[in-house]
């Protein structure tokens, strides 16, 4: 044990009428949930990058946070992973995400980096051994460092290309070695500053062709868990490929990679691309691409990627509400990828985020159940396309008649059709009930 959390023992489940600041009051992690453990529904991860590597920097000042593995080598990087450790199991979170550049400081080559990687590997080997927490997944840091800055796959020149290769190959082989259940690629610098600069077929097709190698690479080694895509429209660059779900799924169809990619959908990303979290959540359960969430939220006013914790109840049970429709996560889970505001500089303020962000998810989950539990929501949902269950109008989907013979049907049976409520305001009070 270090003595960054001051002797803080493991937070409890305490109730909703707990009053004491670290203890759960909705997340009781054996609580059975629509037959199942409320840890096996939600998943939680806690993101390696933000509670640990990141420095409390804005664009205008530096560093606030003063965590003692900030300066030096090796012995940092075991110091950082020895206090990550201890929070994952005083929280009682069963996963954990990492970067490369998160864990292990930058070698002076490729090979000293890939070495740094490979040790720290062998501790979180020993360290998943002792505590029981896994690797929801792993992924590679290809934006931070200057190489990266013109991109990592779609970068101009074929040497940036190569080594992006080569840091996503050892990144993989180590999510491999650590039992990871997911590989995530989010392509930070994957678009561009200005199209004046920029060749966009060739971009996208070595984007294209790395991704086809990754899943190749997989195979290979005999990887089980899935691969992700993060979509983001934009930020770092102006212009991000994989702006969100629907075009990452056209992307994926056009390299033919769509039964082998899946998402991980970030809440502030589907903000920044104009739409709701939700409804990212449904497009990819829509398209079979579902795969994981980072769990997070903007700042409404600011129109930035804050990546808050979340503390919206209302706003995340929908979510979890298509998650749990579309059969709940198979590798993914509920990955934190949130940080603290500048200002909170103290160790406990890593508690205080991570514990509501925790009640919040337990909170919606629980709402989310009640609806499917009580019916009357699928139900409305059931009846407003029970229509389409007819013979005449299934033979109309299945292809069974042309443009034309609809056509005259609805001459021969001279069609009226009536317009009927959407209800939306029935709807709103009903899930309001709930949430
Ligand atoms: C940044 C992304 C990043 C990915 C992992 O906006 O959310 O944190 O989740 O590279
Ligand atoms: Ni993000
Ligand atoms: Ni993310």
């Amino acid at each position: 044990m270090s003595d960054f959390f001051n002797g803080q023992g493991k937070i409890a489940y305490e109730g909703p009428d707990s009053d004491t600041p670290l203890a759960f009051r909705h997340y009781n992690r054996d609580e059975i949930v629509l037959g199942k453990r409320m840890e096996d529904h939600l998943r939680f991860a806690i993101a390696y990058w933000h509670s640990f590597a990141w420095e409390g920097g804005d664009p205008f000042g530096g560093r606030t946070f003063e965590r003692p593995w900030f300066e030096g080598g090796m012995e940092a990087a075991q110091h950082k992973a020895d206090v990550a450790f201890e929070m994952f199991s005083l929280l009682g979170v069963p996963y954990f995400c990492f970067h490369d550049a998160d864990v292990r400081p930058e070698g002076e080559s490729f090979s000293q980096s890939k070495r740094r990687l490979e040790a720290i590997t062998d501790i979180f080997e020993q360290k998943i051994a002792q505590t029981g927490v896994k690797l929801l997944w792993g992924t590679a840091n290809l934006f931070s460092n200057r190489r990266f800055m013109a991109g990592a796959a779609t970068n101009p020149d074929p040497d940036v290309f190569a080594y992006a290769a080569a840091t996503i190959k050892a990144n993989m082989d180590v999510t491999h070695r650590l039992g990871g259940e997911n590989y995530v690629l989010w392509g930070g610098r994957e678009g561009y500053e200005t199209l004046l600069n920029t060749h966009m077929s060739q971009e996208l097709d070595q984007m294209g062709r790395m991704l086809s190698m990754v899943v190749d690479y997989k195979h290979k080694i005999g990887f089980k868990g899935a691969i992700l895509v993060e979509p983001k429209p934009q930020e770092p660059t102006k212009h991000q490929y994989d702006f969100d779900v629907a075009t990452v799924y056209g992307f994926l169809k056009r390299y033919g990679l769509e039964d082998e990619v899946k998402v991980n959908i970030e809440v502030g990303h589907a903000i920044l691309a104009g739409h709701t979290f939700e409804h990212e959540v449904a497009t990819a359960a829509a398209l079979g691409i579902f795969g994981s969430i980072d769990m997070n939220r903007n700042d409404y006013q600011s129109g930035w990627d804050t990546d808050q914790f979340p503390n919206s109840v209302p706003e995340v049970a929908l979510a979890y509400y298509h998650i749990l429709k579309a059969g709940g996560f198979a590798t993914g889970g509920t990955n934190f990828d949130a940080k603290l505001r500048r200002q909170s500089i103290d160790p406990i303020d890593l508690l205080h985020g991570h514990i509501g962000a925790m009640d919040v998810c337990a909170r919606g989950l629980k709402a989310a159940a009640a609806i499917i539990e009580d019916g009357t929501y699928d139900a409305y949902i059931d009846d407003r396309y029970a229509g389409w269950k007819t013979p005449e109008a299934q033979a109309m989907l299945n292809g069974e008649r042309s443009l034309d013979e609809i056509a005259a049907r609805v001459e021969r049976e001279g069609l009226d059709p009536q317009p009927r409520s959407g209800r939306q305001e029935y709807l709103e009070n009903l899930i309001n009930r709930f949430v």
